[in-house]
């Protein structure tokens, strides 16, 4: 009976919600004027400015975040560019996140726009997690008018997966009893982390489905891909145990990259943390915590695996800062790097507010 129970247990209800084309969408809902036009929020065209967001009318032109606004403007010259305001986005992302608690505790916000939530023991709708995530979505559009959409699972890589199938406004549910198929069919580049290198590999292995990659042994996926290997063997199962973590305030965001070949020459060095750069930039964004930033730090590892760091006092995301702190590595430590890594770090008060923000007990 006891075995029966904790089986019956092992069966968890995850939602991961995530608005769509988050502060375009505002950005529209506040001024009519824009409706049914291309909108990206971002820097203007003329700027060195980057695309943050657009709306789905732009992203039938090939529009995407990240994209320089000089090359979106190319593509889709009816473009509007609207300045981004951060304050606005705040603040919506914590009426949705009030929302979100009317349901579960176990809310674990991974940006402004998204979260998952544990909704296992959630009482409501009959302990539905299907209509529930319905009910959220509807409750974010009667608060805001702006929609979200949803997917529903029983582990968070694939709730997470669930909610952009049907975007935008699209809800997914993977029943357990539907999972193993639904995984099968599932191309690997879907995989949380799988990029455009990694899928290169694969498809040289000629694995393109999860299904295809669930037939290598876990000892030719460790020798091929490190630890990646064994993440992929899991996730290809569906096993993904992470929990929900409502309290995991962040300390700090990093980001880092391991060369196919070890790097040394100076120009190499500069691009490469450039690219860094504005991949965490990005993630900043996002997180919408760019001016809580006390210190930055540049990590790197050497051809022979020692692993050397400078780290410094800094008033938001100080680019040159970081500069200055990689070229003194560099010149401390001229030897070829394997791995380079630049982060940011929060102060004990910012966490603190971040938590109260959140209506996090600390
Ligand atoms: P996303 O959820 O990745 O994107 P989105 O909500 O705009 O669109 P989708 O419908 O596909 O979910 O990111 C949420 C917000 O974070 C987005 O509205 C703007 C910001 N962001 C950036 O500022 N830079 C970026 O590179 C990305 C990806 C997002
Ligand atoms: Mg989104």
């Amino acid at each position: 009976m006891l075995s029966e129970e904790s089986e019956i247990r092992k069966i968890r209800k995850i939602i991961h919600v995530d608005m769509d084309c988050f502060f375009a969408a505002i950005e529209v809902r506040d001024n009519p004027q824009l409706a049914g036009l291309p909108v990206a929020v971002g820097g203007k065209p003329d700027s060195r400015g980057v695309v943050a967001t657009c709306n789905y009318e732009a992203r039938k032109f090939g529009v995407h975040s990240a994209m320089p606004s000089a090359q979106a403007a190319r593509l889709c010259p009816d473009l509007v560019f609207v300045k981004s305001n951060h304050t606005k986005y705040r603040e919506e992302s914590q009426r949705i996140r009030k929302i979100f608690h009317q349901y579960t505790d176990l809310v674990e916000p991974l940006s402004l726009d998204e979260a998952y939530l544990d909704t296992t023991d959630s009482h409501q709708y009959h302990n539905s997690a299907t209509w529930i995530a319905q009910a959220i979505c509807h409750e974010i559009y009667k608060q805001t008018q702006l929609t979200a959409s949803a997917g529903v699972a029983r582990s968070k890589f694939l709730a997470k997966i669930a909610s952009d199938w049907n975007k935008p406004a699209g809800l997914k549910v993977i029943l357990p009893e539907e999972e193993e198929k639904f995984i099968e069919k599932l191309p690997v580049k879907k995989l949380h982390g799988v990029g455009k290198v990694m899928t290169g590999k694969l498809e040289s292995m000629d694995i393109l489905t999860c299904g295809e990659l669930k037939q290598v042994e876990l000892n030719v996926l460790l020798n091929k891909f490190g630890k990646t290997g064994k993440y992929l063997y899991d996730l290809c199962r569906g096993n993904d145990p992470r929990r929900v973590k409502p309290h995991s305030a962040r300390k700090s965001v990093s980001v880092e990259t391991t060369f196919e070949e070890n790097i040394e020459r100076w120009e190499e060095c500069e691009s490469k943390f450039l690219e860094l750069v504005s991949s965490l930039s990005r993630r900043l964004q996002k997180l919408g915590s760019e001016e809580k930033i006390n210190k930055v730090y540049v990590k790197v590892k050497m051809s022979n695996f020692q692993i050397h760091s400078a780290e410094s006092i800094s008033q938001g995301f100080d680019i040159q800062l970081l500069l200055r702190l990689f070229k003194r590595l560099r010149k401390q430590y001229p030897e070829p790097i394997r791995l380079l890594g630049i982060g940011v770090k929060f102060p004990e008060k910012a966490k603190r507010i971040m938590l109260r923000q959140l209506d996090i007990p600390f």
